[in-house]
């Protein structure tokens, strides 16, 4: 519990709605954790993973109607339509409330509604922000536990501010039809019903930190951006930045830990954030970033000790996996893992086999996992100023016409190239057809919080502000040929793109010549 009572009035207010039949206060303690982990082991409803090779991992199986983000019941409810903007679906905050919040009535009764505290950024950083979710769900509860930074600590950060961002959720009965993911970011608010899975159910990350954020971010004058955070090390030991904003699962998890090819002796790279940056200027002009997350929920298809064997160390532990194979060793597995086992359990329960014809793992598969295990974690992961930033990538999955890299001439000539970017659509949202390319600017189109053309405003008069803003590259890692082979090795190999971009940013190498060779070699 809190003294805060702009906390316990909401609180109150929502147990009265949902009428739970108890009310538990997460203090994120260990022995909790291991409380509710038990709980679900009980219910059956956790699996646990072969403690030799999975230390304290589970596997969670979601149902097989809510596997990924819903975008189509995902509502922006301003108070005017047109904060919105034409790329948003829009609910009224007055239809929102006769429409979405009846749905919650008596919707806990026979559960328990855990409220978590939890703080997005370092802890102790003026730029965090505090946040509270009440749920249904102790999977969510526990995933939140990896994803943020939760209990007293949030509770001991806000103190008797009513700043902080509050989240309604309820598992429902987790139907399609019932379903509702609606921000007001007039009065940073969050109502998410009927889903428990990933970005629809875990409210610190996409609601809170990209739709909230952004919409806040606008009116402070700072970032909330779809970002990936790495820093890269050269021989001499001096290290730059880069954030870079691919839309979901186009490859920012792999990139924020990545490891260079062999032949580039001496260089190395540091993990800061796999998914959000929060941006602002510093005193001496130029853009830091904080990654609000305190854990990875990363793509587990394609994830292997060849493509990107920090991931495998990082989720190698503390770890939850939901909806990937599991063997009679209890050992996981998906497709691009490796060999596949004789024997599997697919992520419906069902019986597989390396001839059966569904996927072992479903394509948006996932580990929850704590940031501070990646081998690659940056010692300044946590800075309370952030990190400063030397360049930003924007960058989509296409199969054709898309190069390598490109230099933007200025910032606005980046802002640009962010804006226009379309990628092909992956199994990260459930309502949109894999691999139709969907234009998908700065790759934040299902994550703005406000008008899209409000926000490109944004960007161009954040780089007013300063002299030298960071340099601003569009890339592609998936250019295809004629047989839907990809062009361009990738993974390990990207670092000889950050390489050549860190060269530009020193005012070094030639502009994108060596890319264009590249681009010519695949008949652009
Ligand atoms: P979200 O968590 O959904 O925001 O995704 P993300 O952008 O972090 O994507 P992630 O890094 O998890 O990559 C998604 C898929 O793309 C995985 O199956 C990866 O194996 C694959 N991938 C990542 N980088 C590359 C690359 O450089 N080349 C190729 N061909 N595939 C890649
Ligand atoms: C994304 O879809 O961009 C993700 C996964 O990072 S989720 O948290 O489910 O949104
Ligand atoms: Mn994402």
């Amino acid at each position: 519990m809190t003294g805060n009572s702009a906390v316990t009035t909401w609180v109150d207010e929502c147990v009265k709605l949902c009428k739970p039949d108890k009310v538990h206060w997460c203090d994120g303690s260990d022995a909790e954790r291991d409380m509710l982990t038990k709980m679900l082991l009980d219910r059956g409803e956790f699996q646990r993973l072969n403690e030799a090779n999975w230390p304290n991992c589970y596997l969670y199986r979601s149902d097989p109607t809510d596997v990924a983000r819903t975008e189509k019941v995902t509502y922006i409810c301003s108070e005017k339509e047109s904060d919105a903007g034409p790329t948003n679906n829009y609910l009224s905050p007055a239809q929102a409330q006769t429409d979405i919040l009846p749905r919650y009535a008596g919707a806990m009764k026979g559960r328990t509604m855990y409220v978590i505290p939890y703080v997005m950024g370092p802890l102790g950083s003026p730029y965090s922000k505090v946040g509270f979710q009440l749920t249904d769900s102790a999977y969510v509860v526990l995933n939140m536990f990896i994803m943020a930074r939760v209990g007293k600590r949030a509770l001991d950060q806000l103190g008797s501010s009513a700043d902080f961002v509050k989240g309604l959720h309820s598992i429902g009965e987790l139907l399609p039809e019932t379903r509702a993911i609606c921000h007001f970011p007039e009065r940073n608010e969050i109502w998410s019903f009927g889903s428990g899975y990933g970005g629809n159910a875990l409210l610190g990350k996409k609601c809170h930190a990209l739709r909230i954020a952004s919409a806040q971010a606008r009116r402070e004058g700072w970032l909330a951006e779809h970002m990936l955070i790495l820093g890269l090390e050269n021989p001499e030991g001096k290290v730059y930045y880069i954030a870079a904003a691919f839309p979901s699962a186009c490859g920012k998890t792999n990139l924020a830990m990545v490891i260079p090819p062999a032949a580039l002796k001496g260089w190395r790279t540091w993990t800061v954030g796999d998914d959000i940056a929060w941006m602002r200027y510093g005193k001496d002009g130029r853009l830091y970033a904080i990654n609000p997350e305190a854990g990875f929920f990363g793509v587990a298809p394609g994830t292997s000790a060849k493509t990107n064997l920090n991931a495998l160390k990082t989720a190698s532990a503390n770890s939850i996996f939901t909806n990937v194979g599991v063997d009679e060793n209890q050992n996981v597995w998906w497709e691009g893992l490796g060999p596949a086992p004789a024997k599997l359990t697919d992520w419906k329960g069902n019986p597989w086999t390396p001839d059966s014809p569904e996927k072992a793992a479903h394509p948006n598969s996932r580990f929850t996992t704590p940031a501070s295990q990646c081998p690659s974690i940056s010692p300044h992961w946590e800075d309370p100023e952030g990190v400063p930033i030397s360049a930003i990538l924007f960058g989509g999955r296409r199969a054709s016409l898309v190069p390598l890299v490109v230099e933007s001439t200025s910032w606005n000539n980046g802002v640009l190239i962010g804006a226009s970017m379309g990628s092909e659509a992956t199994a990260a949202a459930t309502d949109t057809k894999a691999g139709t390319i969907r234009h998908d600017p700065m790759a934040m189109l299902p994550f703005c919080g406000y008008h899209m053309g409000d926000y490109f405003q944004h960007w161009i008069d954040m780089g007013k502000k300063v002299a030298n803003p960071p340099k601003i590259y569009g890339v592609n890692w998936f250019r295809q040929d004629e047989n839907g082979k990809f062009l361009w090795p990738g993974f390990g190999d990207n670092v000889r793109v950050l390489q050549w971009i860190i060269d530009r940013v020193e005012g070094k190498g030639e502009p994108s010549k060596p890319r264009l060779e590249i681009c010519l070699a695949n008949k652009t």
